[in-house]
């Protein structure tokens, strides 16, 4: 499956996040990926903070989930084993609760990341790394 969208991509969110936003991340993991992210950013420019960073790490086997606030990295989460893989597509959801995002793929829960900074200041949604992306949406 090619990718169709450019990455890095990113776009303005079309409406405010709040619970039951769903935002649809579909893509596939080229065969040489060692990383990609998603990031909820609270605002343009190159050092935003970000609600929520979702690693993927092809490299270590795991994903990374963290924030960004201030310019500085949070603590660091990571998720029970790697539900990405060389060379395969995939589809992720990133849902809004109350408290929280909840990573879904293929349809299984994956993580679920409590929220730090207000869901409702996110903005922009990106996507960079070694990701092939087909396509962003928003529910
Ligand atoms: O490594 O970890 C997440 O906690 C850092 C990475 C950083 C994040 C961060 O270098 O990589 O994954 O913006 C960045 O630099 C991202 C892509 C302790």
């Amino acid at each position: 499956m090619a990718g169709s969208l450019n990455v890095p991509h990113k776009i303005s969110l079309p409406d405010t996040v709040r619970a039951g936003s769903v935002m649809r991340i579909r893509g596939s993991v080229p065969e040489n990926a060692s990383r990609f992210h998603v990031n909820l950013l609270l605002s343009e420019g190159q050092d935003s903070d970000a609600a929520l960073h979702f690693n993927p790490r092809m490299d270590e086997a795991v994903v990374v989930l963290n924030s960004k606030a201030s310019g500085k990295w949070g603590r660091e989460e990571r998720g029970m084993g790697l539900p990405f893989q060389r060379g395969q597509p995939f589809d992720l959801l990133l849902i809004a609760t109350e408290d929280g995002f909840k990573a879904v793929v293929e349809d299984t829960i994956y993580y679920h990341f409590r929220h730090r900074l207000p869901m409702g200041n996110v903005r922009l949604l990106e996507v960079a790394g070694d990701v092939q992306l087909q396509s962003v949406t928003m529910v």
